[in-house]
């Protein structure tokens, strides 16, 4: 089973990077030391993504990273990324794991312990927790579900928790302590004016 190193898992959104590009951003989250990137772009139309998402494989090569795709297991497998990352209305995992083999890496967002567990069963190697506070980077987010099902998750799910939904640098002391190992910044990231400069800061912090 491949699955996603700890530490800061990254994601492209062209909501909070406004006018920044998509190939600079990434870089620099690669630069200042995040190794997962997935490529999240809800509105752009399927070629374009092909096209960026082919770029941003070789750029992530580069850095030795691991890239997964948002939604499109067809796109996961034309660029040749790791992984993909599914939403609870998406194919089941079993479907898409018979598509891309037990190599490729399979995420799944949950928002409570029953679907925590039931993704682990049915053999995601990652899940997405959250949203642990109010958010503005997903459009059909539901509310935050606090800290309870991230902490019932930390005890009795055992592969990689990404926490995410609202997290922002002054949260991570809190995430720390409470044990998460794997968390997930969006706008804080993608959004700061320097992104080399927060993610260095953010890994600071982290692993301090
Ligand atoms: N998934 P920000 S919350 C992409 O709860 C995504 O599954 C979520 O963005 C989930 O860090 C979210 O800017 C958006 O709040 C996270």
């Amino acid at each position: 089973m491949t699955t996603i190193p700890k530490g800061i898992y990254g994601i492209t959104d062209s909501k909070s990077g406004k006018d920044k590009n998509i190939f600079q951003y990434v870089e620099e989250m690669l630069q200042g030391g995040i190794k997962v990137i997935q490529y999240r772009e809800k509105y752009k139309p399927m070629g374009e993504k092909y096209q960026e998402a082919l770029k941003l494989k070789k750029l992530i090569d580069k850095y030795n990273g691991i890239f997964i795709i948002n939604d499109h297991v067809d796109l996961a497998l034309l660029v040749d990324a790791q992984g993909v990352h599914l939403g609870q209305n998406d194919l089941p995992i079993s479907q898409v794991r018979k598509l891309l083999g037990k190599n490729k890496i399979i995420g799944i967002s949950t928002h409570s312990l029953e679907e925590g567990l039931k993704a682990q069963e049915d053999g995601a190697d990652y899940i997405g927790v959250g949203p642990l506070f109010p958010t503005k980077t997903k459009d059909d987010v539901m509310d935050p579900i606090g800290l309870s099902y991230l902490e019932e998750a930390l005890k009795k799910i055992t592969i990689p928790k990404v926490a995410i939904g609202g997290i922002k640098e002054k949260h991570l002391e809190l995430l720390k302590n409470l044990g998460v190992e794997n968390l997930c910044l969006v706008s804080d990231i993608v959004g700061a004016p320097n992104t080399l400069e927060k993610v260095q800061n953010l890994i600071k912090i982290f692993n301090q």
